[in-house]
């Protein structure tokens, strides 16, 4: 009867709830051993309950039949009945007692199912969150994946294109290859060709230059002859030439002279004629340019002093102090006095301090009528003077 004392403790210690959420797996045979343990004990417990029901059961029917034995043949042991009824309140003590562990472990065993199946939940649920989590990282990596596919597929694209373009530009440079390739043997050609004809030549040119160097110096002596009977002729030219000048000097003097004649005989009325020209002095007052343009008008121009002795007869036809525009003007460039004829005026009868320019505007000559046969100023063209036209 003794080996049916249980040690509660140490199965309560076994199943605290920290031993069981040491681990999962530890959990499990935790709960397998336990499981088996009280299927185990339950089934010994059952066992002893119907060992002891019936062998009690039995005892007190033998102790009974032999009390009753004993009643009638014997006198009965006070003593050992008490004992017999001792053991049967121990048994059934004992037999209660059995009952409530059994209930117990059934309770437990319902309770270590339930923090299972929780367990288990709370393992499955965080299993879901992670598998979702998991997912997300998943469908993220598949999205980068995806959009890493569509620029890949994009750069392939652009590569094949590229390598379209690549090999239309290679099949250019190869034709063009092709074609350079061509013209360099047609250079080559033409390059041999060209040596060939140089040697040729190079061959006749001694011969012929030969010859044409010979030619050429028949052709040098020809023309030293000619040369020499061409300096002969231009000196002859030249004596000729001079001889014609001695002989044109020679008509136009006389020319001249035949001109001088005609004019002494021919001077238009109101005109003075001096020696070979003839001198008309206006009356009307107008500028240089003006007083120019009326002697063109009448076929002459204004005077052109060529000596003194002109000047002093021109001086006489005009009245004292009188003023009178002549073909003198500084006008093309300042400070360089020329007559109208395009000579340069070299013999000058300027007054004291003149040309001075007056005002930076003073470009044409005049007459200027004085007791000693006149002095020339220069003056303003736009001055209305009168003037003195000669032909
Ligand atoms: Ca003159
Ligand atoms: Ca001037
Ligand atoms: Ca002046």
């Amino acid at each position: 009867m003794e080996e049916m004392d249980i040690d509660d403790n140490s199965y309560k210690k076994l199943l605290t709830p920290g031993g069981c959420h040491r681990s999962k797996q530890l959990l499990k045979h935790a709960v397998v051993c336990l499981g088996f343990l009280c299927v185990v004990l339950l089934a010994g417990n059952i066992g002893q309950f119907f060992f002891y029901e019936t062998h009690c059961t039995a005892v007190i029917g033998v102790l009974q039949t032999n009390n009753n034995i004993t009643t009638q043949n014997y006198e009965i042991d006070s003593t050992e009945k008490n004992g017999v009824q001792s053991m049967y309140k121990y048994l059934s003590v004992n037999k209660n007692h059995l009952e409530v562990r059994m209930r117990n472990l059934t309770n437990e065993k319902e309770e270590l199912q339930k923090d299972e199946l929780e367990v288990r939940f709370r393992d499955v649920t965080s299993q879901r969150d992670q598998l979702q989590t998991q997912y997300g990282t998943l469908k993220n990596e598949s999205d980068q994946l995806k959009t890493s596919y569509d620029e890949m597929k994009q750069s392939f694209r652009e590569i094949v294109r590229n390598h379209k373009n690549f090999t239309a530009d290679a099949n250019q440079l190869q034709t063009k290859y092709t074609d350079l390739q061509r013209e360099k043997e047609e250079l080559r050609a033409n390059f041999t060709a060209f040596v060939q004809n140089t040697d040729r030549l190079q061959r006749t040119y001694s011969s012929s230059v030969r010859h044409e160097k010979h030619q050429l110096q028949q052709s040098l002596d020809i023309m030293n002859k000619s040369k020499s009977q061409t300096e002969n002729n231009y000196k002859q030219l030249l004596t000729n030439y001079s001889s014609l000048v001695t002989d044109t000097e020679k008509l136009q003097k006389n020319l001249n002279k035949m001109t001088d004649k005609v004019r002494g005989m021919l001077c238009p009325k109101k005109w003075t004629k001096f020696k070979t020209s003839c001198y008309f002095v206006s009356t009307e007052r107008r500028n240089w340019t003006e007083s120019r343009h009326a002697c063109v008008d009448e076929g002459a121009d204004l005077m052109i002093i060529d000596s003194h002795e002109e000047q002093v007869f021109v001086n006489r036809l005009l009245h004292k102090d009188q003023n009178a525009w002549i073909g003198l003007t500084d006008s093309v460039e300042d400070g360089v006095w020329m007559w109208l004829d395009g000579n340069t005026v070299t013999t000058t009868f300027w007054q004291a301090e003149q040309p001075n320019n007056y005002g930076g505007n003073q470009d044409c000559g005049e007459l200027v009528q004085t007791q000693s046969g006149g002095e020339w100023n220069d003056d303003g063209c736009f001055s209305k003077q009168i003037s003195i036209c000669e032909k």
